[in-house]
């Protein structure tokens, strides 16, 4: 049976990525990117940004006064119930200002710093995933209902599909696609979603063998990481680290192994 206390954190999560979810679909300005207004459209997408932490934040405050929060947007308090969430109101900021559907709400909460209850949704998609603790990962689709989460079985390197991200820093940016251009032959192919929150979770439906990035903040991953592995995939940053802003790696078992060896033995990392 589910601990009360994560299906209290597990609906006021749900309901709050769903509401700022609702905010950040139906506020984008049709013409974002090629918006000639009073500000320019990255100032537009900062703002709805923010106004979707205040959301989540003011509306998990009302149920929970006593939370702490760390925010991409700068919520950070410290609370004093024991439970902190870590909240990223918009992952793939660059899709959201092209019009691109691959962006995602993401909220995790956290206790004695471990993630017990996270949240993803991605209201272009339809869908929200979830996952408590000990308890599985699940979907809910516009179309299909709730349905389980579970990873795909591993095919061997060579025939898996694996995605990765790249960084706003250029310098950074060199450097991954020098990592990109050593691992790419090596594997069926790589993706590149540009929304960390949704690359996890795909991994936990079955829709990619892996997934790896450098340079991700907690918020980025939190909610993400424990869906996939309570999807049975591995987690991991450099070989015997948690998913850290050196390294995240997310894999089916089997490829998880290899490729983490793979971007050790490339330097994927930096700290
Ligand atoms: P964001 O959309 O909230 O910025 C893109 O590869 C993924 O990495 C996105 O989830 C993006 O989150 C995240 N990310 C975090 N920090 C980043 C950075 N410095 N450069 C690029 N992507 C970053
Ligand atoms: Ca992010």
């Amino acid at each position: 049976m589910t601990d009360p206390l994560y299906a209290e954190l597990l609906r006021i999560a749900q309901e709050a990525a769903r509401r700022a979810g609702d905010l950040l679909r139906d506020g984008r300005p049709a013409d974002l990117a090629v918006a000639k207004t009073k500000s320019s459209p990255i100032d537009v997408v900062t703002e709805m940004d923010i106004a979707a932490e205040k959301l989540i934040t003011d509306l998990i405050s009302g149920h929970r006064p006593d939370d702490g929060f760390l925010g991409e947007e700068g919520a950070s308090t410290e609370g004093t119930s024991g439970v902190r969430w870590v909240i990223d109101p918009l992952d793939g900021t660059v899709n959201y200002l092209y019009g691109l559907p691959t962006w995602a709400v993401s909220i995790a909460a956290e206790q004695a710093g471990e993630t017990v209850v996270g949240v993803v949704a991605a209201p272009m998609r339809g869908e929200m995933y979830h996952a408590v603790r000990g308890g599985g990962a699940r979907a809910t689709g516009a179309w299909d209902g709730e349905r389980e989460l579970a990873c795909r079985p591993a095919p061997p390197l060579e025939q898996a599909l694996v995605s990765t991200g790249f960084n706003y820093v250029t310098d950074v940016k060199r450097h991954q696609a020098e990592v990109a251009h050593r691992l790419i032959p090596l594997l069926r192919d790589i993706r590149r979603s540009g929304s960390a929150a949704v690359d996890l979770c795909d991994v936990a439906a079955g829709r990619l063998d892996g997934y790896y990035e450098r340079g991700l903040h907690p918020w980025d991953l939190a909610a993400g990481d424990l869906i996939a592995r309570e999807a049975g995939a591995m987690t991991g940053g450099r070989p015997g680290e948690r998913p850290n802003h050196a390294l995240t790696v997310a894999a089916t078992p089997g490829v998880f192994e290899p490729l983490q060896q793979l971007l050790e033995d490339f330097g994927a990392w930096h700290d």
